[in-house]
């Protein structure tokens, strides 16, 4: 009888339409939590940049039924369907306009632990350089893992959607770490402690740290600018708003290091270009300006010299080779690449790249007497095999689904490629680096989506992610394929060993 009169209320509510606006009920329901101006609070922002990745009904269910494990209440009892659909579009839609966010915004959202005590040394015995990250997108924490033992040292909760892979200083000990609504953390593995975190931007892409672990540059999207913050304090060194030649505001794709060259390598989603920034002592003084279609003369004064490149196509992702004076860019359309010469300013080759190369998960390694670098597709089942002298494709390695990601070691002959999308997406494809074959594939949990490999400092063990929320890291020996351990994890999306990264290691992505 009550669920009658419930349900009838409900219906005559509906049937009249007499609803508030849609701007009224975000702020009676969400904006305590999310924040008045949509752009994230205690929860992260309700803007379509960081919504894009919710698809199809996932949206509607997460207003109606909650999420697990977090603060986010169900509002099915409290809201009527026609207003969670009218939120949901609501949501979606860009900002009027964006806020301003530069330097005097971004250290005042700093939040600086005061707990953080700094251990003279690591407060645990492990191998320093086998430390080995796990991010947990599932309640957004990151475990520390010991590359050994595989004791986990500690586990702490990271800002909300965490994107991209986290950047170590060079010496291993502290680590930076993102979030697509534009927050940097910075954490010291060595006192296992929080040191404090910044929001560089309301909606980021990636970050990227200098080869001398002074500088952490943070590619946003929202706003159109290029942060710059001291590694040491989260403090703003520099706020580049990224326009092109022509004035044509642009998000930026993504930024890189290139360690021999002093510098971040950005490309500029909106605008055939690829910048240059330097921050070493010794800038290379703009003489390069007249000859190359580069802009410039830049001011020396500037401690970040920036250098233009027109390129001939808009770039998305890219990839250095093990020199960084060739980027391999892929093409924003998703059909095809080039390949920038970085000393000279100039494409130098086209790259065959149909199906939406994801070349942020890119990696090398040595096949014969050639170097060849291998990429996933996003629209494709295929991996495509690179040489890295002619630029033409060795290979394009039929899969059982489109990727996401793959990884390899200089110590192992096996490079390893998940499925990520579509039936298969529990495979896992050993594939050898000499004769590019496929020679096994493993399905550790039927169904579930297997993605993301990570190896330990040797290339002993590879560590395999079930991509799910009550899912884990499988720990395998890289050599027979056996499985050893199994860590329950959740959603475990990304896996960073401190060693390949500090190291380049070539099997792993920058
Ligand atoms: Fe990523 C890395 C771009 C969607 C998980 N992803 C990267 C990098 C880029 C990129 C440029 C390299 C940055 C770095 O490490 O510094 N990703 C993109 C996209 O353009 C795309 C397709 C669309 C988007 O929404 O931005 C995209 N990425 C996703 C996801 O949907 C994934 C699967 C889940 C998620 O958490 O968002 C995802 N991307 C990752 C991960 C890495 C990554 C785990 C780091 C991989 C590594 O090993 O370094």
């Amino acid at each position: 009888m009550i669920r009658l009169i419930v349900s009838l209320s409900t219906a005559v509510l509906a049937a009249s339409a007499c609803f508030a606006e849609p701007a009224q009920i975000y702020q009676d329901a969400c904006a305590e939590c999310h924040g008045a101006d949509r752009l994230g609070g205690v929860g992260p922002a309700l803007i379509p940049e960081t919504l894009k990745r919710m698809r199809g009904p996932k949206l509607k269910d997460v207003i109606s039924n909650g999420r697990e494990a977090t603060q986010m209440p169900a509002f099915i009892d409290t809201l009527v369907e026609q207003e969670i659909d009218t939120l949901v579009t609501y949501i979606k839609k860009p900002l009027e306009s964006v806020p301003a966010w530069g330097p005097e915004e971004i250290i005042a959202s700093r939040v600086l632990n005061e707990d953080y005590k700094k251990a003279e040394a690591p407060i645990w015995s492990s191998d320093p350089m086998n430390i080995t990250l796990v991010v947990e997108t599932g309640d957004h924490s990151v475990s520390v893992l010991d590359g050994d033992t595989f004791d986990v040292l500690d586990r702490f909760p990271t800002p909300f959607a965490v994107h991209g892979g986290p950047k170590f200083t060079p010496d291993g000990r502290y680590v930076f770490i993102m979030s697509r609504d534009g927050w940097v953390q910075k954490y010291d593995i060595y006192s296992l402690q929080e040191v404090g975190r910044v929001r560089a931007g309301l909606n980021s892409r990636n970050i990227a740290i200098s080869h001398d672990g002074k500088w952490v540059a943070v590619a946003n999207y929202l706003p159109n600018t290029l942060t710059i913050l001291s590694s040491e304090d989260l403090s703003v060194a520099k706020v580049e708003t990224v326009k092109g030649k022509n004035g044509t505001p642009s998000r930026i794709s993504a930024v890189y290091q290139a360690p021999p060259r002093e510098s971040f390598v950005l490309a500029l989603k909106d605008v055939p270009e690829m910048w240059e920034v330097f921050y070493g002592p010794n800038p290379p003084q703009m003489g390069f300006a007249h000859d190359w279609r580069d802009e410039g003369p830049v001011p020396s004064e500037d401690p970040f010299p920036i250098r233009k490149i027109t390129t001939p196509d808009y770039l998305d992702d890219f990839f250095f080779d093990q020199t960084y004076e060739y980027v391999m860019g892929a093409s924003r359309s998703g059909d095809g690449g080039q390949v920038i010469d970085l000393v000279i300013g100039h494409k130098i080759a086209d790259l065959e790249l149909p199906g939406m190369p994801h070349l942020g998960s890119g990696i090398t390694w040595q096949m014969g007497d050639s170097t060849v670098m291998a990429t996933p597709h996003l629209k494709d089942s295929t991996i495509s095999v690179i040489d890295m002298k002619s630029w033409k494709t060795v290979k394009r390695i039929k899969t059982l689904g489109p990727g996401f990601f793959m990884r390899s070691h200089e110590n192992t002959n096996y490079v390893w490629a998940g499925v990520f999308f579509g039936p298969n997406k529990d495979a896992m494809h050993i594939i050898d680096k000499q004769t590019l074959e496929i020679v096994e594939t493993l399905r550790p949990v039927k169904d579930a989506t297997v993605a993301h490999v990570e190896f330990t400092r040797t290339g002993k063990y590879a560590l395999v992610s079930v991509w799910e929320d009550d899912g884990a890291v499988i720990v395998y020996d890289a050599e027979t394929l056996e499985e050893v351990r199994r860590l329950p994890m959740k959603k475990p999306s990304g896996k960073y060993n401190v060693w390949n990264k500090i190291t380049f290691s070539e099997g792993t992505s920058h």
